[in-house]
Order: C-alpha cells, then structure tokens, then sequence
C-alpha cells in the first residue's frame, strides 16, 4: 500500500470523486480542494467523505490554492476543477477563462513554490482538437471550437511550459468524453438517461435535445481515471490521449437508452435551436494507442454497456428525475 500523498481538485466532481475511490484503495492520504457553495454539494463523495480531508478554495483565488498546498504536501496533484459545461463557456466565456484556463497557471504557480517535487496532473480535453476532423491522436494539432476548448488549450501550453521550464513532472491528459451515473444533469447523456427513465417511469413524457449528428467518443469516467494516475506513475512526464476508439451519435445513444426501456426514442425525444452552440464539434474519435502501448491502459467499459447502466441507475433514483436541465 501507498503512504503517498495527493492533492484533487474538483474532488466534488464526477471524475473527483472516482479517482479519490480509486486512490483511496491505494492506500493515498486523499486531500480535495473544494470551493464554498450555499448548500454543500458532497453528494458524490458522502460515502467517503470521513477517509478524506476537504480544504476550502477555489481556482480563482491564488491564496486558498497556496494554502492547500502548504496542507496537502502532495506528493500528486491532480488539477480536474474547472467550469467544464461547454455551452455555459459561450454564456460565460471570461469566467471559463479565469478558471478553466487562468486557475491552472495559479496552481501551477502554487505547486512549483510550495511543492516542487509533486507530480502534476491536468485535465486536458479532446475538446482542444474540436474542429479538427477524426481520427483525433496525440500529433493532431489543436483547433478548439468553445471558450472552454481555448481555456484548456491555454491550461495545456502552460502545463507544458511548466515541464520545460522549471522541470516539473507535469503531465495532460486529453481525454475523450466519459461518463457516469455521476455525470452532472445537463450534459448529453445524462439528460437522455435520467429522461427514458423519468419517461417510462411516467414522471415525464418527453425530453428536448439539440444537435443530434454530433458524434462522440464516449467512455467510462471509471477507466479514465485509472489513465490520470497512470501518468504519473512513468518515469517521465508526458502527454496523452485517453479514448475509447468507438464514435457514436447522440441519436444512437438516446436510441439504445429508449429502447433499453422498451421505447421508441422517436416518440419522445423533440429537438430545440435553444440546445445548439454557436459553434460546434461535430466529431470526436480518440486514438488512444501511445497510451496503450506506454501506460498499459485501456478501456473496460464501451459504449452499449454505459447507457444501459445510466439507464439502470436512473430507473432505480426515481428522486433525480425531476430536474429540468
Ligand atoms: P465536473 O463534474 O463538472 O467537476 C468539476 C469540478 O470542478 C467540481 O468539483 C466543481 O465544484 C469544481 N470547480 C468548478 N469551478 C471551480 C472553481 N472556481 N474552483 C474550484 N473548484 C471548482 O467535471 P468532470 O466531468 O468531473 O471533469 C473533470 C475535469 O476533466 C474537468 O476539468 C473537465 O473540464 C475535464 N474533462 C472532462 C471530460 C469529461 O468527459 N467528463 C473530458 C475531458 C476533460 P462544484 O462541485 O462545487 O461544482
Ligand atoms: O454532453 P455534452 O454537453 O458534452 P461536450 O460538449 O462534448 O463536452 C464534454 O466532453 C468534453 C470532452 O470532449 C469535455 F471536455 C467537457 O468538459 C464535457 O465533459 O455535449 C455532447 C454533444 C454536443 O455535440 C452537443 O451539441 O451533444 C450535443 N447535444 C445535443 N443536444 C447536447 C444536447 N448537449 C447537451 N449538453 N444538451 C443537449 O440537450
């Protein structure tokens, strides 16, 4: 067992709180930096929240950041905070800027004067190759399409910048989409899995969506954690693309959801421009065989087999089905 030490960020998050699980097995002294909300928002980690210790601060405030480093000594730092819906980047996109993009130069800052040592990680994002047509791999260049995508494509660079310059074992992963029971309520896949069963369950009778071509490369928040510790496990820091390989629609997925529960997605499912972005990603394929040569990595779940368990979580919370999103 491990007796090393880790900082999360984002630990209230989906991919938060798997990896504090995950790390947690391993033995780690689990710190999550967690920002002040009205009402506290720990429902993903209530199971675990007496093995781990939360520090308060946030992303756009460099003192709290300091000081969690000063507390944690980590000897990892994974950085998963970050306003991470990409439609709310067109609403507010200076926002997305001061914490998706410019809170990672703060804690990098943080890190490199406080705990030089620790292994860094970033939430890198295929998000960054936006536009750029599939398949997308570690040499394909950038072309964000969102605020957010240029927020983390900033976060990238300067994570890079901090290896090269101070030597810094800093790593970013760029991950594909991956998903969960854990998922927040407005994106894609949540919003079809809570609504077939909130539909069949006769809490609702439709749901609206927006652009249904767009494809993406959906995986397991599960496995992709197991990625982001991984890369901070070589013996030199390095970039990497976490994907599942396997393209699919939202179409496909709100069909296999529906049908899971024996509906026809097309009786219920009704489109609004009110759900499209200003610009899109049409498709994402991740390439993910550096990470499977180097890492060893690959994906346990695929594509049928995380709707249906969306599906089945949200048939058995009837109490999650009530939000609007
Ligand atoms: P998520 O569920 O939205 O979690 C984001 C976390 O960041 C939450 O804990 C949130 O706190 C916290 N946060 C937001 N603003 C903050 C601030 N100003 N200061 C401190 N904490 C703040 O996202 P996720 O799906 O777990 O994703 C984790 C990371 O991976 C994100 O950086 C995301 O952009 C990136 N990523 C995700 C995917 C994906 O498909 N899931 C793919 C590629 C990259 P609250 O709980 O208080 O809201
Ligand atoms: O579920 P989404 O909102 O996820 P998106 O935009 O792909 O972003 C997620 O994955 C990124 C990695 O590629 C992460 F970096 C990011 O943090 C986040 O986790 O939308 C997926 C697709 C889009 O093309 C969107 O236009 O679904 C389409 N869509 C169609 N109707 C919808 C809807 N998206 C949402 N959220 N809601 C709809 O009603």
């Amino acid at each position: 067992m491990s007796t090393k030490r880790v900082l999360i960020t984002g630990i209230s998050g989906q991919d938060g709180s798997f990896l504090a699980e995950f790390l947690l097995t391993k033995g780690y002294h689990v710190y999550g930096l967690k920002r002040r909300t009205s009402i506290p928002i720990t429902e993903r980690i209530s199971s675990i929240m007496k093995d781990i210790v939360l520090v308060d601060g946030d992303l756009i405030d460099s003192g709290s950041l300091v000081r969690a480093v000063k507390m944690a000594k980590p000897d990892e730092v994974y950085n998963l905070a970050a306003q991470s819906f990409v439609k709310t980047s067109f609403d507010q996109p200076e926002l997305t800027g001061e914490v998706t993009g410019l809170g990672v130069t703060r804690l990098l800052e943080a890190v490199r004067q406080n705990a030089p040592g620790a292994r860094y990680y970033q939430a890198g994002t295929s998000e960054m190759f936006g536009g750029h047509p599939p398949p997308q791999g570690d040499d394909t260049p950038f072309y964000p399409r969102s605020p957010y995508g240029i927020a983390k494509l900033y976060a990238h660079w300067m994570t890079r910048n901090y290896r090269e310059s101070y030597g810094m074992y800093a790593c970013s992963g760029l991950l594909f989409n991956h998903e969960s029971h854990r998922r927040s309520p407005e994106f894609v896949t949540q919003k079809i899995a809570r609504g077939a069963a909130a539909i069949k369950l006769g809490i609702m009778k439709n749901i609206t969506l927006g652009n249904m071509e767009a494809k993406r490369d959906w995986g397991h928040a599960r496995d992709f954690v197991e990625a982001m510790w991984l890369m901070l496990q070589q013996e030199k820091p390095d970039d990497y693309v976490i994907a599942t390989g396997e393209a699919h629609t939202v179409r496909e997925f709100a069909e296999v959801a529906f049908s899971h529960v024996g509906l026809d997605y097309r009786e219920h499912v009704e489109t609004d421009a009110v759900y499209m972005r200003p610009s899109e990603v049409d498709y994402l394929l991740g390439d993910s065989s550096k990470a499977q040569r180097v890492l060893g990595w690959k994906p346990r779940i695929i594509f049928r087999q995380l709707v249906e368990e969306m599906v089945e979580y949200a048939l058995a919370h009837p109490e999650l089905l009530r939000e609007k999103t």
